[in-house]
């Protein structure tokens, strides 16, 4: 059996972007797996970091336009980021097209940058399941914050909204209907609720149905925080940073931080239950009970629960 690949953590924590990247991508297809080192010690189990930042929202509503700003905050602050962006959507070829986009960054060359897209592969409609597991990576590798930006549909607003730290959802003054629409779970997870093209018709009173829902909503302690941006301006980008710096230091609380890491968890070990499960592997199988007249559900979901089958 050949070795797994080395993660070179060192010349990672060097900032060294192209091994970064060849672990990422260890990572992601399951070429390697980050276990050993992330059980090692510092890394996963450290409690006190919560600069994991999702933004979700509805197609084309400016969250890489605002990602690109924020970045520029976040870079004059000093800090180092991470940029991942994931397409729930993707085919090969549109996942291509999105690393183009994503490649017309102002910050692509940065050396305190780092940007990369994820395909969902094998994620069922969410989330790349590797994604806690790559953000432990780029923690570990020294960034101050990893984003990740999703598009607000199938599962991967509801999976980062329950993964990440911190999830700002980006609307836009025409998303009346969205709200109404919203997935169940965004309106009560969401920490800060982003009004963006703030320069169009309607943001103010759209801004102002937010705040007020969020006032009658079924919030946690905290209602989310609702901040008007331009991002193509970068008006009340630097109001939004200040939020999520501000928000960071009050989610390091070990307390605040227990149901997090239990979701976390959770979304880990079910992957990991389920990693061996194929359904076309499933069909086969049913197929040939089928045929030989001995099928039942029940007994054949049971067997295959003990590994018998
Ligand atoms: N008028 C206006 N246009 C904006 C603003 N922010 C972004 N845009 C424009 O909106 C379009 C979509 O912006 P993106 O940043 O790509 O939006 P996105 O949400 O990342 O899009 P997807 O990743 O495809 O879902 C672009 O043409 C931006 O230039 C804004 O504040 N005002
Ligand atoms: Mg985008």
């Amino acid at each position: 059996m050949s070795e797994k690949p080395r993660i070179a953590i060192q010349e990672i924590r060097q900032g060294n972007f192209r091994a970064l990247a060849r672990a990422i991508s260890y990572v992601e297809n399951g070429i390697s797996d980050l276990h050993e080192l992330l059980t090692e010690g510092a890394g996963s189990g450290d409690v006190a970091w919560a600069g994991l930042i999702g933004i979700t929202g509805p197609p084309g509503a400016g969250k890489s336009t605002l990602v690109d700003a924020l970045i520029g905050e976040f870079v004059r602050a000093g800090e180092k980021l991470a940029v991942l962006c994931v397409d729930p959507s993707s085919s090969f070829h549109y996942g291509a097209l999105l690393g183009d986009r994503i490649r017309m960054s102002d910050w692509y060359n940065h050396p305190n940058v780092f940007i990369r897209s994820l395909s969902s592969r094998g994620s069922l409609g969410g989330l790349h399941p590797r994604v806690p597991e790559i953000a432990d990576l780029l923690k570990l590798a020294g960034f101050d914050r990893v984003i990740v930006e999703t598009v607000g549909v199938g599962q991967s607003e509801i999976e980062i909204a329950a993964l990440a730290d911190i999830t700002v959802v980006v609307l836009v003054p025409e998303g009346g209907d969205e709200i109404q629409t919203m997935k169940a779970g965004i309106l009560e997870i969401a920490d800060i609720f982003v009004v963006n093209k703030c320069d169009r018709p309607g943001a103010d009173l759209f801004a102002r149905n937010l705040q007020h829902s969020r006032e009658h909503g079924l919030h946690q302690v905290d209602p989310p925080a609702v901040i008007k941006t331009n991002a193509l301006e970068k008006q009340g980008v630097a109001e939004l940073a200040q939020k999520i710096i501000e928000l960071g230091r009050i989610k390091q609380d070990p307390a605040r931080k227990i149901p997090l890491l239990a979701e976390r968890a959770w979304y880990m070990i079910r992957n990991e239950r389920i990693k061996d499960l194929d359904k076309r592997e499933l069909a086969l199988r049913i197929g040939k009970e089928v045929d030989a007249g001995t099928f039942n559900l029940y007994r054949f979901v049971s067997g295959f629960g003990r590994g018998t089958s």
